[in-house]
């Protein structure tokens, strides 16, 4: 594969110069480092979820899309083909049970020769599993029940258990936990046991493992959520311990929440631990990162960025994955998509000059301000993602190369037009 996307590369190779070759000198003018924000570009790593790589999409139905991974092992070749084109893509992220492995050793292998580490691995107590003894309808790790407690308590120490067979660091805990109608449930109660749950399963984690506590407003439960928010999540991160750590979901908001303004919060007090992207309309839409909001993107980035940089409070490294899935495309070229959106968000924010911002700011120059926000917003820096593309020997132009290739008729091919992959 690698000979074949250089042969494509080729071909472009010309044009991309030239463009590069403007915007660097451009940029270079106004005194940006350009060759440092390429190599930034290059090396910035997104987790691939294990369940975005079939058609798995909308909550009412389901459309396959022909050449699908119908086991692990076809899922990390996928992921695999995303990181060879695209050389973001080097990690994945495992659902539990819809991807256990069944020889760990081997499927270690198999993603360490495509340059794949496991990324955090994922816990699922929204759904019974065949054959569970209690069930999770009303709850898991919140539940009045201590018999469903202590299952999905079990439950997330078997997921570390699996991760740490695969070298993975991190799990993340998201819980569909709560109510759907007024006094179905104790709001005290079900924050008491989820505390006391989340504590048991953190205790039990190495010592060198992280815990991420995802939140969400609504849906499943539509009256109150145990998670709802990020100041819920951080609380009880807080009551875990230093290594619990807030996730942020782009999707898990209210319309109109700032979340960039989140995002400063959590970083400020060293508590953002994981970061998924994807996009929405409405809700938990699951789209396309950037299809519909690039610029909150954007000033979400400028925030990731500044944490980065000023990073006061030692806040760790965050585990970033994509958590999209729809059915309408096919599920590389959409992931190629989101991890296109994810680096012109990246180097756009990367342009913004903080010195400068932070002299405005100070001065009360409001003007100034959003001058400088959208001057980064608005410099067509694709040249510049291209460009660490091509350094890390992955394609120029990712999806134009995978349909060159014909990727997914050699799937077809391979798998079948008809074949499901695990999960929902
Ligand atoms: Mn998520």
């Amino acid at each position: 594969m690698k000979e074949q996307i250089q042969s494509i590369n080729k071909k472009q190779e010309q044009r991309h110069k030239s463009d590069f070759g403007h915007l660097a000198s451009q940029l270079a003018a106004r005194g940006h480092a350009v060759e440092k924000t390429v190599a930034a570009l290059a090396s910035f790593q997104v987790a691939i979820p294990s369940w975005a790589l079939g058609a798995g999409g909308t909550r009412f139905g389901r459309f396959g899309y022909g050449g699908e991974p119908s086991n692990l092992e076809e899922k990390i070749e996928d992921v695999g083909t995303v990181h060879a084109l695209t050389g973001s893509a080097g990690a994945i992220s495992l659902h539990i049970p819809w991807d256990i492995p069944g020889d760990a050793q081997e499927v270690k292998e198999l993603a360490a020769s495509k340059n794949i580490v496991f990324d955090a691995v994922n816990s699922n107590t929204f759904q019974d599993q065949p054959g569970q003894p209690v069930s999770y309808k009303f709850g898991s790790l919140c539940n009045e029940s201590k018999a469903v407690r202590e299952l999905a308590i079990e439950h997330n120490k078997e997921v570390v258990r699996i991760g740490e067979a695969l070298g993975s660091k991190s799990i993340t805990v998201w819980l569909a936990d709560g109510s759907s109608f007024p006094g179905q449930a104790s709001f005290r109660r079900s924050l008491a046991h989820t505390s006391a749950s989340l504590k048991e399963i953190y205790a039990d984690m190495p010592g060198d493992w992280s815990m991420f506590i995802e939140y969400k407003p609504y849906e499943p439960n539509f009256y109150h959520m145990v998670v709802q928010d990020w100041g819920t999540s951080f609380l009880l991160a807080n009551e875990c311990g230093e290594r619990a750590y807030t996730l942020v979901d782009l999707g898990h908001h209210l319309p109109n929440t700032n979340i960039e303004n989140i995002v400063a919060t959590l970083m400020y007090k060293g508590k953002l631990g994981g970061f998924h992207f994807n996009d929405s309309k409405f809700g938990d839409d699951d789209l396309t990162v950037g299809c519909i909001k690039p610029y909150q993107l954007f000033l979400i980035f400028n925030e990731l960025v500044f944490g980065m940089q000023n990073n006061t409070a030692d806040n760790p490294p965050l585990a970033w994955m994509i958590d999209a899935s729809h059915n309408l495309k096919d599920p590389m070229e959409d992931l190629m998509q989101s991890l296109d959106a994810i680096l012109v968000a990246y180097a756009q924010a990367l342009l913004i000059d903080q010195n400068e911002l932070k002299a405005a700011q100070m001065e009360h120059d409001v003007t100034r301000c959003q001058e400088i926000l959208q001057a980064a917003f608005r410099t067509d820096v694709r040249p510049l993602v291209r460009e660490a593309r091509r350094r890390s020997g992955a394609a120029i132009s990712p999806i134009s190369a995978y349909r060159q290739m014909g990727i997914r008729e050699k799937l077809i091919a391979k798998r079948g037009e008809n074949v499901q992959a695990t999960g929902l």
